[in-house]
């Protein structure tokens, strides 16, 4: 099956073409995009495999994003953008043993993230000594005992991290967080840190759980759906599928968003003949241009609008019963909201009062109001009162814990919830620790352990000495690129636990090892027969999902496989755990999740049954606040302008269409009419004249922080886009360059990705 490497184009940057960007999303373009690469790696068998599995009940979840499944399944049940992270996995292109020999380390530190992952599938286990520039082959056993004999002789485990993407299945992730504590250390940063850590800090405080308090169904419930800081389009397509179902039954949709995104302006469903046919469905009733970092104000704004029609017509618009039975602050609230300034809030958002107006109208006319949101709000300095803020207005008029309405954080990796449910967090909470302590006879450490950007800086100083990766491309993902590899170069010894190729594996500690593993297509198969995992998506809901596609490579380990082996490799029989038997039989770790997990009580049994189940969720089903208090707690949170120097711009970092993550599926950003290119950054014409700038124009980036430190990226080509004023737009991960590693959201340490501040220049030469 194997096949020779690909030759793999890079993209000329100065070939770069604009077009105009749609206003519509997905489509028969859609589809017949999706089809397209599967075909043309995979042949059509193991396509249809793959394809067809997707989303299916008895299938394999998709990874291409944590947006739920229906209960009602479509045979094809997958959208364009999942078609194209199953063809990026599934492909049966693998990377040789030449490769190593041809490619010195130094030599990949200079390619793309699109080059490396084009290069194919890890297949073996490889090993690069300190002090040499090739990766080599080495057997499994050696590469285990490696790291287990590295780990023992630290001088405390606390030098140790054990990084978590959100791929990661259930089962793998909760043993994991068991072997890293059995071994002695809480130092277990992950994804969410730089995602969505503000929802659950938020959301935790405020109403005691920090994920969705709506379910799939609710969506169709909904009077009132405000998308706020998301780009589903791209990032969530079948979303789509839902808003067009909820717009059918009447709801009304509003989109916030410094940037007009196809997605959600107009949506044709490839999969009815109205999508195919026709024009498709018009999605946001109102599309608010807000300026970046704006939200907050534009919350307060629609809150003080509340409370003043409740003055006007008291009684009849706050829900009282449910502010008098579940909530407190209300009085604060009130009195801080009064003191609101008109021209703040004008300045903070850059919208028109008509419009905050419109909005307050539509939010007090409907009786069920769903507000999801993604990076847009979360990755900002005032990120956590954001959100507070999206908390208390949907509280004052009790739009939690009843049908068709509630909070929505949606998330983004396929299973980062489910990993966050299993353990893996820097800090559980109490009764977690104490159930794992009893199950497995143990006391873990109970001080946190370090997140993301915590991680890179004792890299930098020197108090973390080993890194492991579960997943994928920290390097890369984090902020501030050149702080980063440096901190990561500091280390003795990096372990990268991986499907293919990307820039954390060239970047490394001084010894380095790359464990390749089984991906989610592909069937695993223990001595006690084929195995399937579990994974929770964005809404809750817990489901099986089982690979349908040989492995690409004999020899490949399943995640779970290489946990219990490193495990036994590093604590042996420390903790009352059967690492042998887990490996043979995930059902003896489900056992022990139905004992430790609230809420997966018989687990094999429920995950058995024909699409899982959902989680409970206190203030969902039964208006039930795990606060302090007791209630849901209305918040007073102060504002803070994000100030824009003159002559500088506030730059967001966003994803294209052709993108998960760091990794690079192609150059186009098909919905933003950019393509063969991703050197691009969107300003407005008024700012482009302004700034006496012109469309087209090559420019560098100049980061300005004022901690001496030059950040800057070069040679960017200057694109006209009607985004809001004072904003600007560049592609992650390229622009973690710019992004200071000591800008980080308050309270939850996310770096702040959508609100950098740049100065433009004419690029020199
Ligand atoms: N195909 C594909 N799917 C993905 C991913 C992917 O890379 N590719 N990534 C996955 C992951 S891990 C995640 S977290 C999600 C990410 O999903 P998104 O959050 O949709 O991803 P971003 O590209 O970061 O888009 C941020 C959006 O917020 C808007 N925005 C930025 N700043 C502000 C602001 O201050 N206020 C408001 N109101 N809006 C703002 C931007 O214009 C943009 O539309 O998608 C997941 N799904
Ligand atoms: N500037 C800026 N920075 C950002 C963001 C932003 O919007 N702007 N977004 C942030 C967000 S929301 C997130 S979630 C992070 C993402 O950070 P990460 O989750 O660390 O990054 P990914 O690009 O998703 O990781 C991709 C790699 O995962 C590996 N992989 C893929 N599938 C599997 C699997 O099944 N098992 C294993 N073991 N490995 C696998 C592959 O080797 C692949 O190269 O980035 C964050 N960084
Ligand atoms: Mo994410």
């Amino acid at each position: 099956m194997a096949r020779k490497n690909p030759h793999v184009e890079e993209a000329d940057e100065n070939n770069i073409e604009v077009g105009k960007p749609k206003d519509w999303a997905a489509g028969i373009p859609g589809i017949y995009h999706s089809m397209q690469p599967a075909l043309k790696h995979m042949g059509v068998g193991r396509t249809g495999k793959t394809l067809l599995g997707l989303n299916q009940k008895d299938g394999f979840d998709c990874m291409s994003c944590a947006w739920p499944d229906p209960g009602h399944r479509k045979t094809f049940e997958f959208c364009e953008q999942g078609a194209k992270a199953v063809t990026w996995e599934a492909t049966p292109v693998l990377v040789s043993r030449e490769f190593w020999a041809d490619n010195p380390v130094s030599e990949l530190r200079g390619r793309s993230e699109y080059w490396l992952g084009m290069q194919g599938r890890l297949t073996e286990p490889m090993y690069k000594p300190a002090g040499e520039d090739h990766y080599r082959p080495v057997s499994w056993d050696e590469a285990f005992s490696m790291i287990g004999s590295k780990l023992q002789g630290l001088d405390s485990p606390d030098e140790a991290v054990f990084y978590t993407s959100g791929r990661t299945s259930n089962e793998a992730a909760f043993l994991y967080q068991l072997f890293v504590r059995a071994y002695g250390t809480n130092n277990l940063p992950d994804c969410s840190n730089m995602c969505h850590e503000s929802s659950g800090w938020a959301m935790g405080q405020t109403i005691g759980v920090g994920k969705a308090t709506v379910t799939y169904d609710d969506f169709a419930k909904a009077d009132l759906i405000i998308i706020m800081g998301q780009n589903p389009g791209s990032n969530h397509p079948r979303m789509l599928t839902a808003l067009e179902e909820a717009k059918e039954a009447g709801c009304e949709i509003v989109a916030i968003n410094p940037l007009p995104e196809a997605g959600l302006m107009r949506y044709k469903n490839p999969q009815t003949v109205k999508g195919i046919a026709g024009h498709g469905t018009a999605l946001a009733d109102q599309y608010l241009q807000i300026r970046l970092g704006g939200d907050m104000a534009l919350m307060q704004a629609l809150s003080k609008r509340v409370l003043d029609a409740e003055s006007k017509r008291p009684g009849e618009v706050l829900d009282h019963d449910f502010l008098r039975e579940h909530c407190e602050g209300l009085d604060e609230l009130k009195a801080h909201l009064a003191e609101l300034q008109d021209d703040t809030v004008l300045k903070a958002t850059g919208l028109g009062s008509a419009e905050i107006d419109g909005l307050a109208e539509r939010y007090l006319r409907a009786g069920k109001v769903i507000i999801t949101w993604a990076m847009g709000i979360t990755q900002h300095k005032k990120a956590v009162p954001t959100i507070k803020e999206i908390i208390n207005l949907l509280l004052l008029r009790g739009n939690i814990g009843k049908p068709g309405a509630g909070a929505s954080p949606i998330r983004g990796h396929s299973n980062v919830q489910g990993d966050r449910t299993m353990g893996i967090w820097e800090q559980m909470p109490r009764p977690f620790m104490d159930a794992l302590a009893k199950e497995f006879s143990f006391e873990p450490p109970r001080e946190s352990g370090v997140d993301a950007v915590e991680a890179i800086r004792k890299m930098r100083d020197g108090g973390i000495k080993v890194f492991v990766a579960m997943g994928g491309n920290f390097v890369a993902a984090i902020s501030d690129t050149h702080a980063a590899e440096a901190a990561v170069e500091n280390t003795e010894m990096t372990v990268q636990i991986s499907t293919k190729l990307n820039r954390s594996h060239t970047v490394t500690g001084q010894e380095a090892l790359i464990l390749p593993t089984l991906g989610r297509t592909e069937i695993d198969l223990q001595e006690s027969g084929p195995q399937f995992v579990s994974v929770e998506d964005t809404v809750s809901a817990v489901h099986a999902s089982e690979g349908k596609v040989n492995p690409v490579a004999p020899g490949l380990l399943s995640e779970v496989a290489i946990v219990t082996r490193l495990a036994r490799a590093t604590i042996g029989s420390r903790i009352d755990a059967d690492w042998t038997g887990f490996e043979r039989n995930y059902d003896l770790i489900r056992d022990h999740i139905s004992h430790v997990v609230v809420g997966c009580e018989e687990y094999n049994r429920r995950i058995r049954e024909w699409g899982g189940f959902v989680l409970p969720n206190g203030p969902r089903d039964s208006r039930t606040f795990r606060t302090p208090t007791g209630k849901a707690m209305l918040t007073v949170n102060d504002l803070e302008l994000v100030e824009r120097p003159a002559g500088t711009l506030i730059l967001q970092t966003i994803r294209s269409h052709d993108q998960f993550n760091t990794t690079i599926y192609g150059h186009n950003d098909r919905y933003r009419g950019v393509k063969k290119g991703r050197d691009v950054v969107f300003v407005s014409a008024e700012d482009i004249a302004e700034l006496g700038l012109a469309d087209g124009q090559s420019v560098d980036l100049h980061g300005v922080y004022g901690d001496g430190a030059e950040r800057v990226m070069r040679k960017l080509r200057v694109v006209s886009y009607p985004t809001a004023r004072g904003c600007a737009a560049a592609y992650y991960p390229e622009a973690n360059v710019l992004v200071p590693l000591e800008t980080v959201a308050e309270g939850s340490h996310t770096p702040v990705s959508k609100a950098v501040i740049v100065r433009l220049e004419p690029s020199s030469g």
